[in-house]
């Protein structure tokens, strides 16, 4: 058999060098996959995860300028470069050292004009991603169906006034869980982009949110059937395509989900950078999804907060992926989720090395995340002070209230026994100085 055509030339697998200088960008200073801290391995903890769409279909284009990024895959017929684009993801994630990719069924293979051929397309390619799977160790983190790209789904997908639009959005999914089944995708996402609206005036809310269950009890039906073993996410975001998105932040998604008794078949998937285009901080809805048992997964990237839209970054700041890896590690990892970059290479970084040196970037600032959030959990000081300002909810009144049986007359009772409460510190600014401490 000829040798396979090499994408990535002269860059080897990336070595672990501690010691490495500053401007040795090409090697890992701080991930260590085999090192275990608290029980488990670093890659267990982190589950990193490279995503197709960014990092093998971006082509830098932005509304204002025409491509930059010029990729030695993208030859020959949509595909033929579909192949080459799939074999270069295998070597770079051999090369990079991830275990795990995340894609849309229209990244993977190209749309063809009917949905059978779309279907045939998928197959070919599939079968190629399932042998280079088979070679290399690397999985599928998770699935996701395009569902926002075509100009059919314009007006929406599950939530389009029109219901043959819906039925067209409902027959993708079907395939998109028999192609998650047959790669083992251990998650599958539904990130609803159009599911909203531009215009209140020609919206009929409630019609469309009632839809949007509907078509999630048929894709859990559909998954039952066939026996996916996979854990089913929705991704929030607030806005951008739509004016407003139905799965606005972590809280509205949980909400939807209770009331239409979908709870028990979905986690979340957290995409930082949305977390904050809602007018929230960086870890909010990893920290709100996790305290009500959601968190499912997290697209591990940042935006710029000084920006009203998703940049897609990757993320680098060490505060802000300690604050998640502390969340993660006290609710015992994110398995079957993981760490996904949906995170882009800027377009003025043009080299094809540039994709390694984020992705790297990426990989430690996650883990001088991780290895803080240990140490802050280790230590039990952050805790131990949590702990004392909640004492009084283990006797007395206080257990009542915890566990559900108080009333508003032992309430009143109990004030006209004890009179004003203290006033108690919060110390905010203590706990901050522990916690820069740390990093
Ligand atoms: C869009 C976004 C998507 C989802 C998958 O903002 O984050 O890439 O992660 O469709
Ligand atoms: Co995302």
């Amino acid at each position: 058999m000829a040798a396979q055509e090499e994408f990535f030339t002269g860059i080897p697998k990336i070595p672990y060098v501690p010691s490495a200088g500053p401007g040795d960008v090409m090697c890992f200073k701080h991930y260590h996959a085999e090192e275990v801290l608290m029980g488990r391995k670093m890659e267990d903890w982190l589950r990193f995860s490279v995503c197709y769409w960014h990092s093998f279909c971006g082509t830098g284009a932005d509304p204002f300028g025409s491509p930059t990024l010029h990729r030695p895959w993208n030859e020959g017929t949509p595909m033929e470069s579909a192949k080459k684009r799939l074999r270069a993801a295998f070597e770079f994630f051999t090369k990079l050292g991830v275990k795990y990719y995340t894609f849309h069924d229209r990244d993977m293979a190209p749309e063809g004009s009917t949905l059978e051929e779309s279907n045939r397309n998928l197959d070919e390619i599939t079968d190629l991603a399932l042998q280079l799977q088979s070679q290399t160790g690397i999985k599928v983190l998770w699935v996701t169906c395009n569902l926002f790209a075509h100009q059919r789904y314009m007006n929406g997908a599950a939530t389009n006034p029109d219901s043959h639009v819906l039925a067209y959005a409902g027959a993708q999914v079907k395939k998109g869980l028999d192609i998650a089944k047959k790669l083992g995708a251990e998650n599958f996402v539904f990130w609803g982009g159009r599911e909203g609206f531009l215009s209140i005036h020609n919206t009929d809310v409630a019609a469309e949110l009632k839809h949007m269950a509907n078509f999630f009890k048929m894709a859990v039906k559909y998954k039952e059937k066939i026996g996916l073993k996979c854990q089913f996410l929705i991704e929030p975001k607030p806005k951008e395509p739509c004016k407003h998105q139905y799965d606005y932040d972590a809280m509205s998604v949980i909400g939807f989900l209770k009331h239409y008794g979908l709870e028990s078949h979905f986690k979340l998937n957290i995409e930082p950078n949305h977390t904050t285009l809602a007018g929230h901080s960086y870890e909010h809805d990893i920290v709100m999804a996790s305290a009500l048992g959601m968190l499912g997964s997290v697209d591990s990237n940042t935006g710029s907060p000084d920006l009203g839209w998703d940049t897609d970054q990757f993320p680098m700041d060490i505060k802000n992926t300690t604050m998640v890896m502390k969340t993660i590690v006290q609710q015992g990892g994110l398995q079957p989720g993981g760490l996904n970059f949906d995170a882009k290479v800027r377009r003025e970084s043009t080299d094809l090395e540039d994709l390694f040196i984020a992705h790297i970037g990426a990989m430690d600032t996650f883990a001088r995340g991780l290895r803080n959030a240990v140490r802050i959990i280790e230590d039990g000081l952050i805790a131990g002070m949590v702990k004392e300002r909640y004492s009084s909810f283990s006797h007395g009144i206080g257990q009542k209230v915890e566990d559900g049986s108080a009333t508003l007359e032992e309430m009143e009772a109990f004030i006209k026994q004890n009179g004003e409460p203290k006033v108690t510190s919060g110390k905010q600014e203590k706990y901050e100085s522990i916690f820069n401490h740390y990093i």
